[in-house]
């Protein structure tokens, strides 16, 4: 147990929101930290289920894959979030070097980043032909034809920028607040390159453990397969909750 006080871990988050994904509050995400497994009780997180079962985007994203990137990965960001917050708790109250503390700090952005990221992609897709896929309608659809041309072209440049992450990393649709369009961004680990001003609405994940024992090295055909499960109308609400944040 942490003994994080809820407002500590709250204002950890937020710290995450300057260095990692950059937002204006987990809110404007559709967030909330129910659903990221916070446990208030507890004082930590904990690894919130999928909300499908592990096959439900077969053949797109099989159960193996699925079973493996929310146990084993997913699990191992809540863990490192939970001791970095610990980790810095102790530091606060007892002190400590300025490496120790911004080693700290790295692993809090590094695994906060890595939770919230996780979170939003398993709640972003859904079994295909059963909320996955097709293509956004309503304000959305007419924001990305607006902002990209047409969806297609929108399609080609998101999975464009997530193949040609280097290395581990996602792609984004994201909102840039400052600008008010639509962008496409890339981020490397679970935390770099995505610029401040952005809400992130459609995530997906290009590290290997995401695709690699279904799609070996063909990131695109796992790109194209992502595509059949993005869950639209999840990603219309985000959207019109960062208009509306
Ligand atoms: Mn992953």
């Amino acid at each position: 147990m942490n003994n994080l006080s809820r407002r500590e871990a709250l204002g950890a988050m937020g710290a995450l929101g300057a260095g990692t994904l950059a937002m204006g509050g987990l809110g404007r995400l559709g967030l909330s930290r129910e659903r990221l497994g916070w446990d208030e009780a507890a004082g930590e997180y904990t690894l919130p289920d999928l909300p499908y079962a592990y096959d439900a985007l077969e053949p797109h994203i099989d159960a193996q894959t699925m079973r493996i990137h929310h146990d084993k990965h997913h699990a191992g960001y809540v863990r490192g979030l939970n001791g970095a917050l610990s980790k810095l708790a102790e530091l606060r109250s007892a002190g400590g070097d300025q490496p120790t503390l911004q080693h700290w700090e790295r692993k809090l952005s590094f695994n906060g980043g890595g939770h919230i990221n996780h979170t939003l992609f398993w709640l972003g897709m859904a079994p295909a032909g059963s909320g996955g896929g097709g293509r956004p309608g309503d304000a959305l659809g007419e924001r990305i034809d607006r902002d990209f041309g047409s969806f297609d072209k929108f399609a080609w440049q998101f999975k464009a920028a997530a193949a040609g992450v280097e290395g581990s990393g996602w792609g984004w649709l994201a909102w840039e607040t400052l600008g008010q369009r639509l962008v496409v961004v890339q981020m490397e680990n679970q935390q770099k390159l995505l610029f401040a001003g952005l809400v992130p609405i459609l995530g997906v994940d290009v590290w290997e453990h995401a695709y690699y024992l279904k799609y070996q090295n063909q990131r695109g055909a796992y790109l194209d397969a992502f595509m059949n499960v993005v869950k639209w109308g999840e990603v219309s609400r985000r959207f019109r909750a960062a208009l509306g944040g």
